[in-house]
């Protein structure tokens, strides 16, 4: 009898140590937001095994870094490929996780086609119409029923509050906005719809998409949340005009999302200077190549730590925090604004370990 409630006490034990979880972001902040990353085409495909780990593992929510993007799924007039974006969506219903579909109307990457008729002359507003409503009823007719939600218009304003002049803008106006809205609402009624832009926390930006929102729930359309993109740098923005913004975009009653996170660590570049000019410079622009040093590194975490209580305290509001990639490996930032940085901005190093502001929310 005492030996078999020993064995038993050692099964029970060892059951004990294989069913305790470690501690993943999922769980830590299941009461306030889903926590989402862009995912590129080796996720996609599976072959960075250690990234797909740590984004099975950590997250519940995924976006397509850039394989929805108009001229990668619609390179010419009838011509799709939805190879890499039908993977996507179904590494994300295999895994059980909300996905997001990015995006729909943007002036950037789109391709050259898409304005031009075939003598070479900008389309008429009817035809860009129908050719809009082509591409936004096609992908969302696709993934109807998978697609949790999408970036219907991206990157339409600018810093001073005026509309983008991008070709969307130079032929159909204002009304580019709402028409979309229109036509994605009509393509799949049930997925959630949401403008998408940077540099959200610079009051002429915020306030002309405070009246576009206005102005789509006047005309009845369905509009879900906004995307404050969320790329900063070490001395910007500040936490209270950003907190400043969320405020006033919750209180036209949409949910808000932080939706392409992260931050630079590096000096912020002024583009205005011929920056590849002396060795000198480049030192500067590339100042940490073997690894962040302790004092920058602890002001970055202190910096994430700080918008991550910011969305925390108004998680009534804020629905996901999205960062764009999952390791510092993957960031678009260790080419921009000059290629071959070194960058650390995400919420994974490049050893898929997390950085230590983090470590405070997993052990609460
Ligand atoms: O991270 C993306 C990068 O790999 C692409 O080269 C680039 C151009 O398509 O887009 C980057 O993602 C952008 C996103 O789609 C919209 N907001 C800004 C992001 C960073 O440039």
């Amino acid at each position: 009898m005492k030996r078999f409630l020993l064995a038993a006490a050692v099964v029970a034990a060892a059951a004990c140590t294989t069913t305790k979880q470690e501690p993943t972001l999922k769980d830590a902040f299941k009461e306030n937001f889903t926590i989402g990353a862009a995912i590129n085409e080796w996720q996609i495909r599976g072959l960075d095994t250690l990234g797909v780990q740590t984004l099975t593992k950590h997250f519940n929510s995924i976006v397509a870094e850039n394989c929805m993007k108009h001229e990668e799924i619609h390179p010419a007039e009838g011509v799709w490929n939805f190879e890499l974006a039908d993977k996507f969506v179904e590494f994300g219903v295999h895994n059980n996780m909300e996905i997001i579909g990015h995006c729909l109307v943007w002036h950037s990457q789109t391709a050259p086609w898409y304005f031009f008729d075939d003598k070479g002359q900008l389309v008429t507003p009817e035809v860009l119409k129908a050719r809009i409503k082509d591409h936004i009823t096609t992908i969302m007719t696709r993934y109807k029923g998978k697609i949790h939600g999408y970036d219907v218009v991206n990157e339409a304003i600018v810093e001073d509050g005026s509309y983008r002049k991008s070709l969307f803008y130079q032929i159909l106006g204002e009304e580019f906005i709402p028409f979309a809205f229109e036509c994605a609402r009509e393509a799949d009624p049930d997925a959630e719809l949401y403008l998408n832009d940077y540099g959200m926390n610079v009051p002429g930006r915020r306030d002309t998409y405070v009246k576009i929102i206005k102005d789509l729930q006047a005309r009845g359309l369905r509009i879900d949340a906004i995307g404050m993109q969320g790329h900063m740098g070490m001395d910007y923005p500040t936490v209270e005009e950003f907190e400043e913004s969320l405020l006033a975009f919750a209180g036209t009653g949409i949910k808000v999302m932080i939706t392409e996170w992260d931050m630079s660590a590096l000096p912020t570049v002024n583009m205005g200077a011929n920056v590849a000019d002396t060795e000198e410079y480049q030192a500067k622009l590339n100042p940490y190549p073997d690894g962040l040093p302790e004092e920058p590194a602890a002001i970055w975490n202190g910096r994430m730590k700080d918008f991550m209580d910011l969305f925390i305290k108004h998680s009534d509001k804020v629905q996901r925090v999205t960062a764009w990639g999952i390791s510092d490996r993957d960031s678009w930032k260790n080419n921009w604004p000059v290629r071959g940085r070194t960058e650390y901005p995400l919420l994974f190093d490049r050893d898929y370990e997390m950085k230590p502001f983090l470590n405070e929310y997993l052990t609460k």
